[in-house]
């Protein structure tokens, strides 16, 4: 039984590789530094997953910006847009990714989108009839080399042909039908091409990873999936087929009878997709590579259930088909639990980051081999200690919170009034003119704010000296924002280093870490606090700056708060519990927030879900049961307060056209929503439907520095107005600008209250 990790973490233990990339672009950092800081930290991955005794390493997997990106780099899938400018292949390959604005060249970024259900973003290639793929180069073949020269073997990951056409899109030039999969036989020759140099280089076996295979729309691909593994196969070394997620269900059918050597299948997201897999390879001599050693969350692995799992494939297919793994590439775990000096010894003992996951996969793998090696029956006797020990630790629950939780009463999940009601006693209250103009709650964060924040954690200034400061940065915005002549105003945010991390560090249940860095997207990494027991609030979490910035304006504040089930989403969950209880305890604490901010005279609070959509499952079959949680979950939080006071939320990212009825369903006041990047179909669809509360269209992308003219933003308004009523209409933009520098956002926010006020004067 041979041990097996996916991928691996590609930031570097200390984030190195966001530092190179940040100082390459800054100008700071010759090409041949970056190159070499990458090298560092591939040669780290490698040879530290080489010490940890596992088998089958991944070479190929690492990315400067995103790994989906890098084969439509090397596939010559690059826009014309970004061609002829004058860029090295890197600053195009960069160019895609964050755009790019400077020396007389400006060109805005490819599109961003969620991978499946995680908190990592890829950029989506464009496609269209005109797309010429070529190998520029072989991107797999030279990280096995270079793994090679130091003395590596490792196994190549790439993105396998189906999966990366279609996370694609059409690009813009492509004919209205045209569909990214029609391409599949251009592409082939391309994988034909890369697969049979990885061949006659030594490589010995292939990871292709077709995560699409767990999502339904594969069930119409049998065919394109057999004609392309056809092809393939003669030509490649040894075909890993691999897919994470989420299981397989009628597919397996058509994946038992493709000529690969082996495939693997998520046995943490769905593990009782074994018996079903086993039963349609068992005939085959197809090799399963069992992921039981989860890639998207921090806890332990417990051996005895994966020994149990390994044992059952064993039994049915002998040891030698037999592999242990990741579920998934690591690239979603922090690197190593070293790094972390704070956690209690009890806490660790609960954890495995990436590295320590390795170590899982190897030690049992070696178990499952029959190692007789007394160090592995220590390390297995340890994981027993441990688990029980965590197990019960989970039995000692907040008794107060469970029975609150019990108690909630269906009159809780709803608000006093119906909107129409609530709309006249919102605008007595509020004063807002027609087409109010707001933001989405955080303002730049500074350097200084960064720096005063980091200052307060070494403990060189005083927690009233933090407090003084961001007061003072407080009052800047407020005072920007009077200036400015925006209508509800917000208290900017400078206190919060990240919209989850911020409560996570002060609710009840939660553990956070100092160096658990995951990469989102590019050279931007989150932190994800961990929940490890029931959650609940010890006091008020944002009312004081709240307050403190309505005590300072005679405008409208609004309140800022994240909602239950993206505090979750973007947390690691525990694993004890269900998803739905942790967001319901989640709700309490907020809705709890919600009522206290009402009481300091807050009259408008927004509460965030940016991450509803992401969350929700990949099967069809589950979508019910999720947005049924997540939807009572939100209005739970939100529905406490009077009938006068004006519920906000912000969604990002979001197909609506897969949650609409739920997003009516929330029942906020009012909705703004990331719209600029999509068309007007989005709007269509609100009006499709129905939607009747108020709705701010995004009226400019605040994904890029490019200033937006007042004229952008008004033809945007108008477009908007042909679809959704003036009455219903908030002017913000599309999301927060938290990334954005003071300078832009200050000629940003001028057109567009410009805008709102000369639509105001037209309406
Ligand atoms: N928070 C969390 N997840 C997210 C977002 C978020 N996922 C989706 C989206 N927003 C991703 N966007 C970003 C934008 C900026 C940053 C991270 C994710 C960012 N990170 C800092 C960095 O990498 O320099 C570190 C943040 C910090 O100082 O704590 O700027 O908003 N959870
Ligand atoms: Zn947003």
């Amino acid at each position: 039984v041979l041990s097996s990790v996916l991928g691996f973490p590609r930031i570097g233990a200390h984030r190195e590789i966001k530092k190179a990339v940040e100082a390459y672009w800054a100008g700071k950092l010759s090409i041949e530094d970056l190159n070499k800081a990458a090298t560092e930290v591939k040669k780290a991955s490698w040879t530290s997953l080489q010490k940890h005794k596992v088998d089958l390493i991944p070479s190929g997997d690492f990315s400067l910006y995103d790994h989906v990106l890098d084969h439509s780099a090397a596939f010559n899938v690059i826009p014309k847009r970004y061609i002829g400018l004058g860029l090295s292949p890197l600053d195009v390959y960069f160019a895609m990714g964050r755009g790019r604005q400077a020396e007389g060249v400006d060109v805005p970024a490819c599109e961003m989108k969620k991978w499946f259900d995680s908190n990592y973003h890829y950029v989506v290639p464009e496609l269209s009839e005109q797309t010429e793929f070529k190998l520029l180069y072989n991107k797999a073949l030279q990280e096995y080399t270079e793994a090679k020269a130091i003395g590596i073997t490792t196994r190549p990951v790439i993105l396998g042909p189906i999966s990366y056409l279609v996370l694609g899109k059409a690009a813009k030039e492509a004919s209205a039908n045209f569909q990214p999969i029609s391409l599949l036989p251009k592409i082939l020759p391309i994988y034909k091409q890369l697969l049979a140099q990885l061949k006659e280089a030594g490589v010995e076996s292939v990871q292709v990873d077709e995560p699409i295979l767990v999502l339904d729309k594969a069930a119409e691909l049998d065919k394109q999936y057999a004609t392309a593994f056809a092809e393939l196969s003669p030509v490649a070394p040894k075909i890993m087929l691999t897919t994470y997620f989420a299981r397989l269900d009628s597919n397996i059918k058509f994946i038992a009878k493709l000529p690969i050597a082996g495939l693997h299948i998520d046995l943490c997201r769905a593990p009782g997709q074994l018996d079903d897999v086993l039963n349609e390879i068992k005939s085959t001599k197809i090799i399963l590579s069992l992921g039981v050693v989860s890639g998207r969350n921090i806890w332990k692995c417990d051996f005895a259930a994966a020994i149990k799992q390994g044992q059952k494939a064993i039994d049915a297919l002998g040891a030698d088909r037999v592999i242990v793994a990741t579920s998934s590439s690591l690239l979603h775990t922090p690197v190593t639990l070293a790094s972390e000096k704070k956690l209690t010894p009890q806490q660790k003992d609960w954890f495995s980051f990436a590295l320590e996951k390795a170590t899982e996969v190897a030690t049992l793998a070696a178990i499952l081999s029959g190692s007789q090696d007394p160090a592995i029956a220590t390390a297995r006797e340890k994981n027993a200690t441990s688990i029980a020990k965590r197990r019960e630790f989970e039995h000692t629950s907040d008794d107060a919170v469970r029975k609150r939780v019990d108690s909630i009463t269906p009159d809780m999940y709803h608000r006093k009034s119906p909107f129409s009601t609530r709309k006249e006693v919102q605008a007595k209250k509020l004063q807002l003119p027609a087409f109010p103009t707001t933001t989405i709650g955080s303002f730049p964060q500074t350097k200084e704010i960064r720096t005063a924040r980091a200052k307060l954690g070494k403990g060189e200034i005083t927690e009233a000296e933090y407090e003084d400061f961001i007061k003072q940065e407080i009052e800047l915005v407020v005072r920007f924002q009077e200036k400015v002549g925006l209508d509800l105003l917000v208290h900017g945010e400078a206190e919060r280093n990240d919209m989850v991390q911020y409560f996570g560090e002060q609710l009840n249940g939660f553990v956070f870490t100092q160096n658990a860095w995951v990469q989102s997207y590019g050279s931007r990494y989150v932190r994800p606090p961990i929940i490890v027991s029931d959650v609940s609030r010890s006091g008020p979490m944002t009312v004081r700056w709240s307050s403190y910035a309505q005590s300072i304006t005679k405008k409208p504040m609004k309140g800022m708060l994240t909602g239950p089930v993206t505090i979750l989403n973007w947390s690691f969950p525990r694993d004890d519990v269900s998803r739905k209880l942790q967001s319901q305890q989640l709700a309490l604490a907020l809705r709890d927030e919600v009522i206290d901010l009402e009481k300091a005279s807050i009259n408008a609070i927004q509460v965030d879900e940016p991450a509803i959509r992401e969350g929700l499952p990949l099967r069809r079959s589950d979508w019910d049961e999720y947005l049924e949680w997540a939807v009572d979950t939100f209005k739970l939080a939100t529905a406490g307060v009077s009938d006068a006071t004006q519920t906000h939320s912000h969604f990002c990212y979001s197909d609506f056209d897969d949650i609409f009825s739920s997003i009516q369903r929330l029942d906020a006041d009012v909705i703004s929503i990331e719209f600029s990047k999509s068309d007007m179909k989005l709007l269509h669809t609100f009006k499709q439907y129905g939607y009747s509360n108020q709705i701010g269209p995004g009226v400019y992308d605040i994904h890029s520095p490019r200033v937006p003219s007042e004229q952008e933003i008004t033809d945007r308004l108008k477009a908007s107005l042909e679809i959704i009523p003036a009455r219903l209409m908030f002017v913000n933009p599309d999301c927060g600008l938290k990334t954005r520098g003071w300078k832009e956002t200050e000629a940003s926010l001028a057109n567009l209250v410009a805008a709102a006020r000369k639509a105001r004067g037209s309406a």
